[in-house]
C-alpha cells in the first residue's frame, strides 16, 4: 500500500519572530523542532536558515551545515534544504547550499511568483526593527525564478544527485516543468510540492488542488510524478485532509502556518504533524518512514550527503 510522506517545514522565510514565540530562529531551535517533528512522524524536514540573533532569513551555508549536521546526529529524517531562501536573495546565494551540503532533497521553485506577505504588517507586534520593512518590501518584489535560473538549479542538483522538490504555486509552473522535461533539462523523476495559499499564488482551495492535479496529469502524465501539498495559512489542515483523500503526500510546519487551530498557536511543527496523523489514522492511511520516503522519492541515501 502506498504510504503517505509527511514533510515538516520548520521555519521558512515568511513568518517573522513577532508573530509567534514558537517560531524556531537559532540553529539549536531549528534542529530541535526538526527532530521533534521527525519523532512525531515527519519523514522529511524542510529547512531554511535564519540569523540566530535577529531571525532574519539568511543563505549562510555555515548555518545550513550546522543545522543539517545537528539534525543528522539525532535523526535519519530526510533533509530538504531550501534553495528558495527569501524573496530578496539572488539565485547564486540561494543555490550555494547544494554544492556545499549535497543534500538528498532540495526545493526548486518552478517559476517566478509575487510572494506577498505585506498583510502580516497589519497586526504585527515586531520583535525586531527589520520585520515590518521586510514584510512590506514584498509588495514591490518578485520571487524570481527565471528559466535560466531554474535550469541552473536543476543542472546543479543533478550534478550532486540531489533530488529537486519542485515548488509549484500556480498552474503555469507545471507547463514550465513540462518544457524543461521536453528539453531534457529535467531527467530525474519529477516530485512536485504544490504550495497553495500564498498571496500572489493560488488560494488554498480543494478545487485549485484538483485543477493542479488535472493539469499535471495532462502535461506530465502520472507514471513518475510523486506529489505533495503544502497549504499556507488557515486552510492547512483542510487541504491536508483533501490531499490525504486524493492519495497525495502532505506538508505541514511553522513555515506555512503558525496555528494548530483558530487562535491557538502551534508550539512546534511536531504538533501539526501529530494533527495530520490523526487525519491519516482516521482514513487508515499509514505514514512513510524516512527510508520508505527515500524509496518513494528515489533519493540517494543519507550516506551520500556531505554534511
Ligand atoms: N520563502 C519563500 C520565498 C522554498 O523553500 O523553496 C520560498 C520558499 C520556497 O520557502
Ligand atoms: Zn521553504
Amino acid at each position: 500500500m502506498n504510504k503517505t510522506i509527511i514533510t515538516a517545514a520548520i521555519t521558512g522565510a515568511i513568518h517573522v519572530p513577532g508573530m509567534s514565540p514558537y517560531l524556531p530562529i537559532t540553529p539549536a531551535q531549528i534542529i530541535e523542532d526538526a527532530v521533534k517533528a521527525a519523532e512525531a512522524g515527519a519523514a522529511v524536514v524542510h529547512i531554511h536558515a535564519r540569523n540566530p540573533n535577529t531571525g532574519q532569513p539568511i543563505a549562510d551555508v555555515e548555518i545550513f551545515e550546522e543545522i543539517a549536521k545537528g539534525i543528522k546526529s539525532r535523526s535519519n529524517a530526510v533533509i530538504c534544504t531550501t534553495t528558495g531562501g527569501s524573496m530578496s536573495m539572488t539565485v547564486t546565494e540561494r543555490l550555494k547550499v547544494v554544492p556545499r551540503l549535497q543534500p538528498e532533497l532540495a526545493s526548486c521553485n518552478a517559476g517566478s511568483v509575487n510572494f506577498v506577505i505585506s498583510g502580516i504588517a497589519e497586526k504585527l507586534q515586531p520583535k525586531f526593527d527589520w520585520e515590518i520593512p521586510y514584510v512590506k518590501s514584498t509588495d514591490a518584489q518578485i520571487f524570481t525564478n527565471t528559466y535560466a535560473g531554474i535550469q541552473e538549479y536543476v543542472e546543479t542538483m543533478e550534478k550532486y544527485n540531489t533530488m529537486p522538490e519542485f515548488e509549484v504555486y500556480d498552474t503555469a509552473m507545471i507547463n514550465n516543468l513540462a518544457y524543461f522535461k521536453r528539453k531534457g533539462v529535467i531527467n530525474q523523476p519529477i516530485y512536485i510540492q504544490y504550495v497553495l495559499g500564498i498571496q500572489g499564488g493560488l488560494p488554498a482551495t480543494v478545487s485549485n488542488l484538483v485543477d493542479l492535479r488535472r493539469t499535471t496529469v495532462e502535461l506530465l502524465g502520472t507514471q513518475d510524478v510523486v506529489w505533495s501539498c503544502a497549504a499556507a495559512g488557515k486552510d492547512q489542515f483542510k487541504l491536508a485532509a483533501a490531499t490525504a483523500a486524493m492519495g497525495g503526500n502532505i506538508r505541514v510546519g511553522l513555515e506555512d502556518n503558525l496555528y494548530l487551530k483558530p487562535k491557538v498557536l502551534a508550539k512546534s511543527s511536531a504538533e501539526q504533524v501529530l494533527q495530520v496523523r490523526q487525519i491519516l489514522d482516521a482514513l487508515s492511511m499509514p505514514i512513510a518512514t524516512p527510508d520508505e520516503a527515500r524509496k518513494i522519492l528515489n533519493l540517494k541515501g543519507l550516506d551520500k550527503v556531505s554534511y
